[in-house]
């Protein structure tokens, strides 16, 4: 790394460790992100989120070739459901529930073609994938022991959507002594307001939860 700080980050600049950060891949699933897919079940507008594919397709490939940790996470549950609460099974009032079919398969399970990541995202041979069941990524996975194992103290954030699963794996991980920064192109929300609002308690008093930068300042720290 030759320019390791993020000189535009909020609050403040971050400054990376080499060899110590990792690229958080949040939830880039189909049944978020397709036509036709949950996300659009749920009311949603999925174009929101595939405006991230392209700033992040270009974030994974500068970390692949700086050789930095990648790690995908995926929601989605066992085909018997045995791992889903029946509080998380039975909220809201979509048309179509997890463990329904689906125009990909049945809707957030395991091995189904729409719980899987877009193609433009597919994890490749040496990055970790963690199966999650809940919206953080440290709830009930690996991810704590992986990132030990690694000697991981950063975390780069992505993926979706900021405010559910990508805000709760950044407070998760901040409760456990990471600092993250989130790439604020790289996070996307079926609610611009939230995606302003999300990105913004992120960087708030100080930095409560971490640092916000966009790529075309945190790509040039990677090279
Ligand atoms: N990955 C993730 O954020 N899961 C969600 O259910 N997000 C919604 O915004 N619905």
């Amino acid at each position: 790394m030759n320019t390791p700080t993020v000189s535009s980050a909020r609050p403040s600049p971050f400054t990376l460790t080499p060899g110590a950060t990792a690229l958080i891949v949040i939830d880039m699933q189909r049944d978020f992100l397709l036509p036709g897919g949950f996300g659009e079940s749920l009311g949603n507008d999925v174009a929101l989120l595939q405006q991230v594919v392209g700033p992040l397709t270009d974030l994974l490939a500068a970390a692949r070739a700086a050789g930095i940790l990648v790690v995908h996470t995926r929601e989605g549950h066992e085909p018997d459901l045995s791992d889903c609460p029946p509080a998380k099974l039975a909220r809201g009032n979509p048309s179509q529930r997890i463990g329904d079919p689906g125009a990909f398969g049945r809707i957030l399970i395991r091995g189904e073609y729409g719980h899987d990541i877009v193609d433009e995202l597919a994890p490749i041979d040496g990055e970790v994938v963690i199966d999650k069941p809940g919206k953080g990524a440290f709830y009930a996975t690996s991810l704590q022991d992986v990132l030990v194992a690694e000697d991981i103290t950063q975390l780069l954030v992505t993926g979706v959507t900021t405010e559910v699963c990508v805000h709760t794996t950044v407070r998760e991980a901040n409760d456990r002594g990471y600092e993250c920064l989130v790439v604020s192109d790289c996070v996307g929300s079926y609610f611009p307001d939230f995606q302003k609002i999300g990105l913004d308690m992120i960087s708030a008093q100080g930095g409560i939860f971490g640092w916000v930068a966009d790529t075309s300042a945190v790509i040039p720290a990677l090279a």
